[in-house]
């Protein structure tokens, strides 16, 4: 599963392609598992609207992707570089790791809509691993 040194350059060389779009990416990809995995809703109840598109949803996508940018800035080092954060989301928000998996899916989902020439399959591969090393590293901190 480890990501190959091919692997983290592919996943930069992809991560500065699509950053000017960054803002759209965390927007669609939150808006999509919220409609397509309701039982991720419950996380984000105390926000106004929930439905695609949204003020909080735009607003939390942009705040996701400044996460995962930390992720790119630390590929080498996910779980030290992501420990705050995995804190955060194992003991004050208690989020359940699975939604992680569910997240990253339909990152990729939105990554291959937004970018089907650069979509290749081995940016593909080397996304997927990026961000289960991410999801991983999300979960340290519960056990
Ligand atoms: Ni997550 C807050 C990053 C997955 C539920 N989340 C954050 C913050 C960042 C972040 C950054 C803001 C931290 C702060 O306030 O200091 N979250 C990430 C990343 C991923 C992720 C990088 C995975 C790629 N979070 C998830 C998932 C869920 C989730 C899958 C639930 C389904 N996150 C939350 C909730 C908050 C949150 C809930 C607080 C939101 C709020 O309204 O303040």
């Amino acid at each position: 599963m480890s990501l190959t040194r091919k692997d983290k350059d592919t996943v930069k060389a992809f991560w500065s392609l699509m950053s000017s779009k960054s803002d759209d990416i965390g927007n669609f990809a939150l808006s999509r598992m919220l409609v397509v995995y309701p039982q991720t809703k419950t996380y984000f109840a105390h926000w106004k609207d929930l439905s695609p598109g949204s003020a909080p949803v735009k607003k939390h996508g942009k705040t996701v992707m400044g996460g995962i940018a930390l992720g790119v800035k630390n590929i080498d080092d996910m779980v030290g570089g992501l420990l705050d954060l995995s804190e955060l989301h194992a003991f004050k928000l208690r989020v359940d790791p699975a939604n992680f998996k569910i997240l990253a899916h339909n990152i990729l989902v939105v990554l291959a809509i937004m970018f089907p020439s650069d979509f290749t399959p081995e940016v593909h591969v080397a996304l997927d691993k990026f961000l289960a090393g991410l999801a991983l590293a999300l979960s340290d901190k519960y056990r």
